[in-house]
């Protein structure tokens, strides 16, 4: 209340000095004296008042990050985030240069050449020495923003190291989940039409594709005996829909089939290498850990829309970009124990949030990274159950209606599900 009082105050005090200016104006209109012919000292005043605004808007430029530095960002807890910084930094450097000098330039000279009467400004049109320094100096530094830009960014998404580790992030609407790759050490083969409530990012394995089939020869089944048994009692419109509903089916195993065709293909060429048999041990997850000072290749996957995958404190930032995987590499270097004792917050954790308006529950698409000792991740890696482990105890399970409903993930089976509503 009291703030809007003064706010008040402020507001008629400004409308006051107005309103005094236009009486002062028209007193003088009404002396006969012109009103464009302002006094040298009004100008001079005025001149002085452009040095003391130059001053006092430099000097809060300065104060504000002096003053605020406690809320920014605490030190780059990444190898990546260095470089992120000292690039920061050099920008910084460069644009406060540029900056001072500018704006030193502007409030003086406005203020040391206030008009004065009979007095000229000297005309000087142009100078090609001058136009060449001013064309050449920001256009080399500029080059060196640049290519300094590329050489850190080049660095972060280089080609991984033989035998690096892989950890997959995948981002929906509206979390995160994470996939490490087990005992093998490698991440297996995945296809977006194996995605369902047990097989949230799609893992191909024998079994997987196995039971998909057997599934899908099930609905199919089902479905046919559907349509023979209403043929009599629907019209044909229905009756189409349900042909369609149909002919879907058999398209999508043909797509599940002709996945098991590559898959033995693969085997077979590539042996205990292919892709399609590191699969069964990979371990998918909702808690995102971190290992301290090792080389991470973070593979990154959306199943729907342009998501980012952003950890601040690390300062790093990359797309989840739907029907393609980018990664880059990471290398945690504070452990979250550690950063609690930097920051002071025995609260602290550090965060994987998601960088793109992604839809209505955006802001909450966000889950905590754990960095600690390569041993304690060990041991919480170890017990983290594998894939085809985790998908047998879901098996065994009783089975309910409901999962088989999430069972229908992917956009082309839930077109399924519509028709056959209608
Ligand atoms: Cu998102």
């Amino acid at each position: 209340m009291t703030t809007l009082l003064i706010l008040a105050v402020i507001v008629l005090a400004f409308l006051v000095v107005m309103r005094l200016h236009r009486v002062s104006d028209l007193a003088a209109a009404l002396r006969g004296e012109r009103e464009e012919l302002i006094p040298e000292k009004d100008n001079r005043t005025s001149g002085r008042m452009m040095w003391v605004v130059g001053f006092i808007y430099l000097a809060l430029f300065t104060w504000i990050p002096i003053h605020f530095k406690s809320v920014f960002l605490p030190p780059p807890a990444s190898t990546q985030g260095v470089w992120i910084d000292a690039m920061f930094h050099f920008n910084w450097i460069m644009l406060g240069i540029v900056f001072y000098i500018t704006n030193i330039a502007l409030f003086y000279f406005a203020g040391k050449y206030f008009h004065r009467p009979g007095k000229k400004a000297f005309w000087y049109p142009h100078n090609n020495r001058l136009e060449l320094l001013w064309t050449v100096i920001p256009a080399v530094v500029l080059i060196v923003v640049i290519i300094y830009g590329l050489y850190v960014w080049n660095r972060i998404t280089a080609a991984p190291d033989p035998g690096t580790m892989e950890v997959e992030v995948y981002g929906k609407q509206f979390d995160w989940t994470i996939r490490y790759p087990g005992k093998d050490k490698q991440l297996g083969a995945t296809d977006f039409r194996l995605i369902d409530g047990d097989n949230p990012l799609g893992i191909v394995t024998g079994n997987v594709v196995t039971k998909r089939l057997a599934d899908l020869q099930k609905e199919l089944e089902q479905a046919e005996v559907d349509r023979a048994a209403q043929a009599e009692i629907q019209p044909t419109d229905q009756l189409a829909d349900m042909d369609d509903h149909i002919a879907h089916i058999r398209r999508m195993r043909e797509g599940i089939m002709n996945l098991g065709i590559l898959m033995k293909e693969d085997i077979a060429t590539n042996g205990g290498n292919s892709k399609y048999l590191h699969g069964a041990d990979d371990q998918v997850t909702k808690e995102f850990h971190l290992p301290q000072n090792v080389d991470v290749e973070l593979l990154i996957r959306s199943q729907d829309v342009i998501h980012s995958v952003y950890l601040p404190h690390m300062r790093a930032q990359m797309n989840a970009v739907p029907g393609m995987t980018t990664r880059m590499h990471l290398v945690p270097t504070i452990t979250t124990d550690s950063m609690r004792l930097v920051t002071n917050n025995p609260e602290f954790d550090y965060i994987l949030l998601c960088n793109k308006v992604c839809g209505i529950s955006h802001y909450n698409m966000q889950i905590p990274l754990t960095v600690e000792k390569p041993g304690a991740f060990k041991v919480w890696s170890i017990l983290l159950p594998s894939f085809e482990n985790k998908s047998k105890v879901a098996d065994e399970a009783p089975a309910d209606s409901s999962k088989a409903k999430v069972a229908t993930d992917t956009t082309a089976v839930a077109t399924t599900t519509e028709t056959k509503k209608n």
